[in-house]
């Protein structure tokens, strides 16, 4: 049986909600240490976020290339690719009530809470909105902060997930499928993905794609009995929608390559990119269409077969398909004034990487060893690489105990960095802001490192005016250069704090501190137009990838596009510096 990554992970966290239950209130002895529940809780993660379909690493014997999923969980994937169902989970989740799970999909809610919903009487998530609504839940005594945090999340967040829109490093390894199997086609004479992917937006509606061909029937005969179709929407000669059965809608326009260059705009978009190029277009006497360019008075259709030609009928330099959002790149593109994007090979190093070094943290470890990252970072080209675990965890350890452990992987450091001669390691840390703004590590453990680089992990929602409060007193703090995810979204999950960034902004610029872009698939957080804000106010950015594992390095890529879509310049992301300007900046002993 097919299942989605998506229905895996819901499946995944319903067992550690079941574990988590009956953990609490000791329902049977033995079931459900905290360390099954991480385990299920880190692989629904990992196959969540997970760009290749689990389903089809199954059917390619590659199960065990899954991070984070260890030998009995492979088992239980096995059995529910072969059966349709797993005899443990159901045996764990035997006795809860069936809401309790579906009331888990609601983001923000927990096993717990869904527990103390169940016993107030919420029998549905449809119920649950109702209940909110009408304040019967507190009534009921249920805490008012919560249900205002609850009603937020149906009234923004969940539309959102109902839309359907897919995280684009997702969309986009989908994407790379398509084309490597259709490019080999001989009627194909070139194929490229359009729309808001190839505007590399941070999620993505459904994929559309542009084929050149002088046999436009035999391409859409291919596309059609293409592997990983459901279902053929539509189908027509030039036109087919399909889904896939990873829920994907995918379109296809098939053109002739002399017009190539039209439909390959026209289609990018976006909407309102295009609808400004009309009003431009028409006082030049132009109308514009996916087939061309044409005068209006003569009825005469230039040819387009790049965009090139496309865009210099209408006087303008091309813009960047991140840029085309009609946020001022027409302007730009009219008067030559295009900036010249940062770019993936312009990255020197990534300073956001969580090894998988014993440092006792209270989030989790990554899952390689800080050798393994060094190699794929050197493997990258890059010229530095920061090595930001998790902090100890405050709660199982004194100060001292803090400072020694980071004392212990400090010398860790100092040791590879005198092996390794060609790329220079950080000893970086990723440090909790605490609700008031204070840290758990003393200055003295702060001091041993590189720099720290700041992240909010708990009481993500305070008011406007406490949040910006908590952020400005933790930047202030000498040893600390970056805020990690400044907002602390997760797409499709959870809303962004609300801070005045305009103040942070003016703040990190002044006082030499960087914001962070991090590229990890469902946070690209800073989003692009506060990253170009930012850039406005002069501050400076890095762009990290917050990786768990080495490959996820990787991810710089869509990090980098959220930097393009934010209008910036190599001049603007410090970690695209070579190693002395870098290193001046942050004040590192070279
Ligand atoms: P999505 O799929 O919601 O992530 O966003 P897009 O931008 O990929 O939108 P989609 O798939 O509906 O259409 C792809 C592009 O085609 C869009 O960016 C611009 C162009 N396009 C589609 N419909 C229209 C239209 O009615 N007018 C104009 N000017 N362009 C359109
Ligand atoms: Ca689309
Ligand atoms: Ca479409």
């Amino acid at each position: 049986m097919v299942f989605t990554n998506g229905q895996i992970a819901r499946k995944l966290r319903e067992v550690a909600a079941a574990y988590t239950i009956k953990k609490a209130h000791s329902i049977s002895s033995g079931q459900g240490n905290i360390f099954q529940i991480r385990a299920y809780e880190t692989a629904a993660d990992v196959i969540e976020c997970s760009t290749s379909e689990i389903h089809d690493l199954w059917e390619e014997g590659r199960l065990d290339q899954i991070p984070g999923v260890g030998e009995s969980l492979r088992d239980h994937l096995e059995e529910l690719f072969k059966t349709g169902k797993v005899d443990h989970w159901e045996e764990v989740k035997k006795g809860i009530p069936k809401v309790i799970f579906e009331l888990l999909d609601v983001p923000g809610i927990g096993p717990k809470t869904a527990l103390k919903l169940s016993k107030l009487g919420v029998r549905s998530v449809n119920d649950l909105e109702n209940q909110l609504k009408s304040k019967a839940l507190i009534k009921k005594g249920f805490s008012e902060k919560l249900a205002q945090r609850m009603e937020d999340v149906f009234r923004k967040t969940l539309p959102q997930i109902k839309s359907g829109r897919i995280l684009l490093p997702y969309a986009f390894t989908q994407a790379e499928k398509i084309i490597n199997y259709l490019k080999d086609q001989s009627a194909v004479e070139r194929i490229d993905v359009l729309g808001s992917l190839r505007r590399m937006v941070v999620t993505v509606g459904d994929l559309d794609f542009a084929v050149a061909s002088r046999e436009p029937s035999k391409v859409v005969e291919k596309i059609v009995s293409m592997p990983g179709v459901s279902r053929v929407v539509d189908k027509g000669e030039t036109k087919v929608t399909v889904n896939l059965s990873s829920g994907l809608q995918v379109d296809f326009v098939i053109l002739k390559p002399h017009s190539y260059g039209s439909l390959l705009q026209y289609f990018t978009g976006s909407k309102m990119h295009n609808i400004h190029l009309r009003t431009i277009a028409e006082k030049m006497g132009l109308s514009l269409s996916e087939y061309g360019v044409k005068n209006v008075k003569t009825g005469r259709v230039h040819p387009t077969p790049t965009e090139e030609e496309f865009y210099k009928l209408l006087k303008m330099d091309v813009p960047p398909p991140e840029l085309r959002e009609d946020r001022g790149e027409i302007e730009a593109a009219l008067g030559h004034q295009l900036p010249h994007l940062v770019e993936l090979k312009d990255m020197k190093g990534d300073l956001h990487v969580h090894s998988n070094f014993p440092l006792e943290p209270s989030h989790d470890l990554g899952a390689d060893d800080v050798r393994k990252i060094i190699e794929v970072a050197a493997d990258l080209g890059y010229e530095y690489i920061g090595i930001s675990d998790h902090q100890p965890s405050a709660a199982n350890h004194s100060p001292k105990q803090v400072v020694e452990l980071i004392e212990k992987r400090s010398r860790l450091i100092d040791q590879i960095n005198y092996s390794y001669k060609n790329i220079r390691v950080l000893n970086l840390l990723e440090v909790d802001i605490l609700p008031d703004g204070s840290f758990s590590v003393p200055d003295e453990g702060l001091k041993l490192l590189d720099f720290a680089v700041l992240g909010v992990h708990s009481a993500h929602h305070q008011p406007k005016a406490q949040m910006t409060k908590r952020l400005l007193k933790a930047l202030a703090n000498p040893y600390v250069k970056v805020l990690a995810h400044p907002t602390n979204r997760l797409l499709n999950e959870r809303e962004a704090s609300e801070v005045d960034w305009p103040e942070i902004f003016k703040f990190a610029a002044a006082g030499g501190k960087a914001l962070e872009i991090n590229a990890y698939p469902n946070r690209l957080d800073l989003p692009d137009d506060l990253a170009r804000e930012a850039k406005s106010l002069g501050v400076k950015l890095v762009i990290s990838t917050d990786s768990h594992e080495a490959l996820a390095l990787k991810n710089m890529f869509f990090g980098v596009s959220v930097a393009r879509r934010g209008w910036l310049t190599k001049d603007d992301i410090i970690n695209s510096w070579e190693w002395t300007r870098f290193a001046k900046w942050f004040n590192i002993r070279t």
